[in-house]
């Protein structure tokens, strides 16, 4: 395993030759346009709480007005950021491998839509949308008009979710994967085979801790495909990539789109 903070020669023609790339992202990618992570202490309402602790049916059921206004407040803030340059370079280098004939297949651990918005489309939510709803009972999907909060203020205040509109049994919740929920399998088995089908895997921003979604890079292993991680941290995942680029994923991803597309480093001159 080799740790860079800046593309090298090899990594650089990895990125220019592949035709199929498989890019898994995690909630770091989103870390720059605002959006925490899961790893960093939450903030407000939730200061004591750990990502464990708010998602998963037991915590819902428990106080669903706590995990409730979590998520709404999420999905404000979500609206009220913008994709960075880590998403845009992902956007671009697919659609440049598309007209080349090529493919890059976006798998998201992301609950939000910054990958669509910067342009990309997504082959696999793995953790489903902070966009969409569904009852707890019959699990009809439920529509709801936009939260009400400043997205940059955690709400003082908690608010309980709306019942089912068509059981008028169960509660409405957000279509997200919680800790002890099976992922959607057409979305993870679309990931799994893109993962086996490329020629260059891309791991970003994922501390690699939440399975199953972290164990797919290493579906790559089997066929000897190269693994690149973009990280400013190690992970658990970073012992088994060939590189780790120590670093942003909205100053690294820029580069390897600049080796994908120009080849070289962005600012060097190559030399045949
Ligand atoms: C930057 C950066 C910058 C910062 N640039 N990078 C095998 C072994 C052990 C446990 C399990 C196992 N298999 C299953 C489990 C249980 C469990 C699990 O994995 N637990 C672990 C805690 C150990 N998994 C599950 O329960 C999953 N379901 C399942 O396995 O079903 C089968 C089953 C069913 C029933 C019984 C048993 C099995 C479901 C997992 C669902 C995860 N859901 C969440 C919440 C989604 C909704 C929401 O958004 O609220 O998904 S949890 C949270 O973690 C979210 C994320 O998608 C996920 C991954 O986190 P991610 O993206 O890696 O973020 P962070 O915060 O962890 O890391 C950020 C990284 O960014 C860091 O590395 C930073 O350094 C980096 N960074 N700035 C680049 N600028």
């Amino acid at each position: 395993m080799k740790v860079l903070t800046t593309i090298d020669d090899e990594v650089s023609a990895w990125a220019q030759r592949a035709r199929r790339v498989a890019v898994l992202t995690g909630a770091g990618i989103s870390a720059e346009s605002g959006v925490p992570t899961f790893r960093e202490v939450q903030t407000g309402l939730w200061e004591r709480f750990s990502a464990e602790d708010l998602a998963t049916e037991e915590a819902f059921h428990l106080d669903p007005a706590r995990v409730w206004t979590w998520y709404r407040w999420r999905q404000s803030l979500i609206r009220e950021v913008a994709p960075n340059p880590g998403h845009t370079a992902i956007a671009q280098w697919q659609r440049h491998l598309t007209e080349a004939g090529g493919r890059l297949d976006v798998i998201t651990q992301n609950v939000d839509d910054l990958h669509e918005r910067a342009g990309a489309e997504v082959l696999a939510h793995l953790h489903g949308s902070i966009f969409a709803f569904h009852c707890t009972a019959c699990s009809a999907p439920a529509e709801l008009p936009e939260p009400d909060y400043d997205g940059f203020t955690p709400p003082e205040q908690t608010e309980s979710p709306p019942s089912c509109p068509v059981c008028g049994e169960g509660m409405v919740r957000p279509s997200v994967v919680w800790f002890g929920e099976m992922l959607p399998m057409d979305a993870f088995d679309a990931a799994a085979e893109a993962v086996r089908a490329a020629e260059l895997i891309v791991v970003a921003g994922t501390s690699g801790i939440v399975q199953p979604a972290a164990s797919l890079p290493l579906l790559g292993l089997e066929r000897g495909t190269p693994l690149v991680e973009v990280n400013p941290e190690a992970t658990e995942l970073s012992e088994a990539m060939d590189v780790c680029l120590r670093g942003p994923s909205g100053q690294l991803l820029p580069q390897l789109l600049h080796a994908a597309t120009w080849g070289g480093q962005p600012g060097r001159t190559t030399t045949a």
